[in-house]
């Protein structure tokens, strides 16, 4: 016989949707072994080695995912918008509030108001909220400092939510998120700050650079800009893109190979093309699309018939999709954009990893991979999809640690 493999933790009587290959990847008798933080197995219990375990987990046939992944945030920023929502109830436009110095600039100014000890607090019931429906990683993305200073201490209060809690933080320097006031009228000077101050400064603090494309923000040429200037500084780019008009600004994102293009309202067939060529991911953002209650929904028929990857978010934001429930995402995902329960859960899992450029780390369970698992009670993986205002969370494990 052989000798059995030494674990730290296996987790048995289980059944596992491993997101490995193109579906849910379904072992319906499944274990998962860790070591070292790592998975040293996941699949089915039948054909799994020997294994001489430190702990056994008894799954007591509950499912196991992997850690859900929010793979774009703006998690960090001060204040709230109630105030704003209940006007744009009364028949202001969010573009109207937006060109009147509300909006986004007014979390900017509660923002630069705020240290960074103040906004990481601000921010952990927040991030609590998300860990407590089985998210393992969340990407940040500061925009509402607009200085490099204050930038700056967006991402470092970004990172610094990752020493407080047991969480993986991608973080974003998203400084062309809307043009500060003291820029009003020279846009081109605001980006030029971008491109030669802020995005080198961030190398170190941010894993990715993104920009608002879009009529009240950014214009194409603008964004090229910024996209170029991150790609110079050796960082990964993203990009908001066609989430109130189109500007085509999801192709101007494949074109730098960018990560992911978000939104995507207002994409069509060629920008379908165009990420799918380039391997850019498509993150959908139902709860801003509920939230403003869009009606141009996002081309998923294109994007499935290209096979361009597609990714769900929470975009939690106090302007535009004040939400901190990933679940609630994956149903509206299904129930608002059609997308199958598949699709639904891929899309915060593996094809999230994609939208961050960690898809070699975290997204599967499959071995070699970082184990960070949720782990559900629930009889089948639809039900994560289903419920509406439900969580079937048992437990989260980050880097093979139960927490
Ligand atoms: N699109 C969004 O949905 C958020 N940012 C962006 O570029 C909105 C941000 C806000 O309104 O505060
Ligand atoms: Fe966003």
């Amino acid at each position: 016989m052989a000798p059995p493999f030494s674990c730290d933790t296996l987790w048995q009587f289980a059944s596992l949707a491993t997101m490995a290959g193109d579906g849910l990847g379904i072992v319906e008798r499944g274990v998962v072994a860790a070591k070292g933080g790592r998975i040293l197995y996941a699949g089915d219990a039948a054909q799994a080695p020997d294994f001489d375990a430190a702990e056994t987990i008894d799954c007591a046939g509950r499912w196991i995912t992997p850690g859900l992944i929010d793979c774009h945030t703006h998690l960090v920023h001060a204040g709230d918008r109630a105030g704003e929502w209940a006007m744009r109830l009364e028949g202001a436009t969010y573009e109207e509030i937006a060109r009147a110095g509300g909006g986004i600039v007014s979390t900017m100014r509660a923002t630069r108001e705020a240290s960074e000890a103040a906004l990481v607090a601000s921010a952990l019931p927040r991030l609590d909220a998300l860990l407590g429906e089985g998210v393992t990683t969340v990407e940040i993305k500061s925009g509402y400092g607009l200085t490099v200073a204050d930038e700056l201490k967006m991402l470092r209060a970004a990172r610094r939510l990752g020493k407080e809690r047991v969480v993986r933080i991608a973080t974003t320097l998203l400084g062309a998120h809307a043009v500060p006031p003291e820029h009003a009228g020279r846009a081109d000077a605001y980006v030029e700050l971008v491109c030669d101050e802020m995005i080198p400064a961030a190398i170190g603090l941010a894993d990715a650079v993104d920009a608002f494309c879009e009529g009240i923000g950014f214009s194409p040429t603008q964004t090229d800009r910024v996209l170029a200037a991150a790609r110079a500084a050796g960082l990964q780019t993203k990009l908001h893109a066609e989430q109130l008009s189109a500007l085509h600004g999801a192709s101007l994102a494949a074109s730098h190979g960018a990560l992911s293009a978000d939104h995507l309202e207002h994409a069509d067939e060629d920008d379908a093309r165009a990420m799918a060529a380039a391997g850019t991911v498509a993150v959908l953002l139902p709860g801003a699309y509920y939230f403003m209650r869009e009606t141009k929904r996002p081309p998923v028929t294109a994007l499935r018939d290209h096979g361009v990857r597609i990714a769900i978010a929470t975009d939690c934001n106090p302007g535009t999709s004040p939400t901190t429930s990933p679940l609630l995402m994956l149903n509206m995902a299904a129930t608002l954009f059609g997308l199958t329960v598949t699709e639904a859960l891929r899309g915060m899992t593996v094809n999230a990893a994609h939208a961050l450029g960690l898809a070699h780390e975290i997204g599967t369970l499959e071995a070699g991979k970082a184990c960070d698992l949720a782990i559900w009670d629930i009889a089948a993986p639809a039900e994560l999809a289903y419920r509406i205002g439900f969580n079937p969370l048992h437990m989260r494990v980050k880097d093979g640690r139960c927490c």
